[in-house]
Formats: structure tokens, sequence, C-alpha cells
């Protein structure tokens, strides 16, 4: 990896795709918005508690494990009954995922900029990430852009774990006292607050515009924050920040 290239790591679930679609679907499986949007919430949440709780516990189990177990939860508080079939549709889902509006432009732009070398960097499985990557309409034709898809699969710990982290840098090339010179690119506070912990830089992208609110570690703040993946990305804005840090 040429030492003059800055790398930018891409989370990808919450980031790059968007996982909307799958709540619509799980309307249409439990028949009420308001049921399915309850649902979809109470995924998402044990989705992540399960991936911190299996962390802490010093056990592993795989994201589509974890993605699946936290679904059969959340519909157990909800007092929802799907057949098996319809949680396989649902996982299966992960494999049509659409961008965000301003990923495709922002992909473009780094495309054409050979002093970045951008990777995806996810917890997700190999299997799962390439299938939402190859398989995703909207950005299977720029995942050329990718110079590799990191995963968490062979640390078998989660973000935001540090071994995660340095996991990323030696994948990359570098050295666990040269995490400065890594970006990660995340719609998730606790990923970025992760990243920023172990030395890294990190840009958060804050989509609802509500401002940065994490206070796990109050110290520790995205470097950048853009309302878009477009406005982080864009050359300038990275020099810039570079700059400043
Ligand atoms: C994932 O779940 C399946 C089915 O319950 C189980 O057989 C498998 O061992 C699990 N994988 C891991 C890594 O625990
Ligand atoms: C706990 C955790 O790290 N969750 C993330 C795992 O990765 C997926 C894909 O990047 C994210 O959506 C989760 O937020």
């Amino acid at each position: 990896m040429a030492a003059n290239k800055t790398i930018i790591a891409f989370d990808l679930y919450g980031t790059l795709l968007s996982t909307g679609s799958i709540a619509k679907q799980l309307e249409g499986l439990v028949g009420s918005e308001q049921k399915a949007s309850q649902i979809a919430t109470a995924w998402r949440k044990y989705q992540l508690e399960y991936t911190w709780r299996l962390n802490s516990m010093g056990q592993f189990d795989t994201f589509f494990n974890v993605t699946r177990n936290s679904l059969s939860h959340a519909l157990a508080e909800s007092n929802a009954e799907l057949r098996n079939e319809d949680i396989d549709v649902l996982m299966k889902a992960y494999d049509s995922l659409s961008t965000f509006p301003d990923v495709i432009p922002a992909l473009t732009s780094l495309a054409a900029n050979p002093d970045i070398t951008a990777v995806v960097f996810s917890n997700g499985t190999q299997s799962m990430v390439s299938n939402s990557v190859f398989h995703s309409k909207d950005l299977s034709p720029h995942a050329g852009v990718f110079h590799d898809m990191v995963t968490v699969d062979s640390v078998k710990k989660y973000k935001p774990a540090p071994e995660v982290y340095f996991h990323l840098a030696e994948k990359m090339g570098k050295q666990q006292s040269q995490m400065g010179d890594m970006w990660l690119v995340s719609g998730n506070p606790f990923d970025i607050v992760g990243a920023r912990s172990v030395g890294m830089k990190a840009a958060w992208v804050d989509r609802a515009g509500h401002g940065w609110q994490d206070a796990v570690m109050p110290e520790l703040q995205p470097t950048v924050i853009g309302a878009g993946l477009d406005e982080i990305t864009l050359p300038q804005a990275v020099s810039h920040a570079m700059e400043l840090n």
C-alpha cells in the first residue's frame, strides 16, 4: 500500500447502504406499519446490544446469526410470529439494499482521486458483506472503488473493540502507531468514538441533522461531520481536515 495514500474505511450498513427497505418488507409481513416500525427499531437495538454483549462476554457469533437472533427477540417482544421462510426472506433483503442518495456521487468522485484508498470496513461476515455490495443494484456498479472489504470474522470481536480497528490497520499495512493515517467514515456514533479512541480520524455522517450527542467519552468527537457522504469525501474536505488535525 503506497505510504502517501489516505486510507478511507467505510462502514456499510447505515452508512453506504440504507436498511430502510427491510422495514418496508417487514410491514408486508406483519400487516401494520406501526408494528413493523416497532419491530424494526427493536431489531436494530438488539442487533447492536447483542454484538456488545458478546464482546463483553468474550464470546462470538457471526453477524448473520446475531442479526437473525435479534430479530426473533424483537418479534417475541411484539407478540409477532413469522414463519421461518419469512425470516429467510428478511435476511435475504440484506442482499438488495439501496444506497443513500448522497453515496453514488461521493464514490464517483473518490474513484477519480488517486490519492485515496477506499475500503469497506464492516462487522458483517465476509459473505454477507460481499453479497450486500455485489448484489445491491445501486452499489454493485461502483464496487470497483473499493480496494478491499475488511470484516471482523477473523478477529471474532465486534466494533467498537480496539482489536477490530487494529485489524483494519494490519490489513492496510499500517502499524498501531500509524492509526492517525486512517479515516473511518460511519453514520454510527459508537463506531466513530471507537475509531477515535484508538487514534484514527473519523468522519461522521449526520444525515438526520441532529448534531453530535454521544457522550460516552465526551472528549472523543468526530474529526469532521457532514450531512452526507459527498460533503465528507470531497478531496478538499479530507485534505482540509487533515491540515486541521
Ligand atoms: C450460527 O447459528 C447456527 C444455527 O443456529 C449454528 O449452527 C452455528 O453454530 C452458529 N454459528 C456460530 C459461529 O456460532
Ligand atoms: C455493533 C456493530 O458494530 N454494529 C454494526 C455492524 O456492522 C454493521 C454493518 O457495517 C452496522 O450496521 C452495525 O451498526
